[in-house]
């Protein structure tokens, strides 16, 4: 079976935002503070550091119920114990990651219209990434913004759990769970601080005061 996963905040790393702490010591201090889950997302890596970087992860993580999702590299989520891999569009298709991962690990998939979602509602993943909700530096490339509105569209439109991504902030958390998000996906609200832990619990005191 799958690990049960809390979508509610999930920290998305960044080597380059990560630095000077490192991407290890910014997850042990985001899950110190309250992060649920997190993504190794490291475009520029090779597998081989991939596998390294998620074994330290993995390390820091154990005991904790955070999973560790791999985005991307299949391989590397396999050959360092993750629990699970994030793809987006232009990834590998989602059905042979599913084929390759099998049952037990956690499948996420990008999305980032509602044809897109609309597309997802057949894949065999366990939740949707949507967005970029609002314009984000982290990412430049990104797909046209989405608003909230466009948002709760897709949330509609798909049958599984969705986490918001892109530009979201503490100021956003309120917004987000409205449009019927069961989470935030943030990079910078916490790589991106001198202090990860204390934007970590500041963040997650603010959707634990609005959850139900
Ligand atoms: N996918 C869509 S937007 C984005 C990703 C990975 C980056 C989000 O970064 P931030 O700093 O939380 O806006
Ligand atoms: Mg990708």
């Amino acid at each position: 079976m799958r690990p049960a996963f809390d979508l509610s905040l999930y920290l998305v790393l960044d080597p380059d935002l990560c630095e000077p702490l490192g991407m290890v010591e910014t997850t042990r201090l985001a899950v110190a503070g309250g992060a649920t889950m997190v993504q190794l997302r490291d475009k520029k890596a090779s597998t081989a550091t991939m596998i390294e970087t998620g074994r330290a992860l993995k390390q820091v993580l154990s005991g904790s119920g955070v999973p560790l999702i791999i985005n991307d590299d299949v391989e590397a989520a396999i050959a360092c114990g993750a629990d699970g891999v994030h793809v987006g569009q232009g990834d590998m298709a989602a059905a042979a990651v599913r084929q390759r991962i099998g049952p037990d690990m956690i499948l996420g998939l990008s999305v980032t219209s509602l044809a897109e979602a609309e597309a997802a509602t057949s894949a065999p993943v366990d939740y949707l990434g949507i967005g970029p909700v609002l314009a984000t530096g982290t990412k430049p490339d990104h797909a046209p913004v989405m608003g909230f509105d466009g948002l709760a569209t897709a949330i509609r439109a798909v049958p599984v759990p969705v986490v918001a991504i892109g530009g979201l902030k503490y100021s956003h958390i309120e917004a987000v769970f409205q449009c019927g998000a069961q989470g935030i996906a943030v990079v910078s609200a916490i790589c991106g601080t001198p202090d990860p832990e204390k934007a970590a619990r500041d963040l997650s005191q603010m959707i634990r005061s609005i959850q139900p």
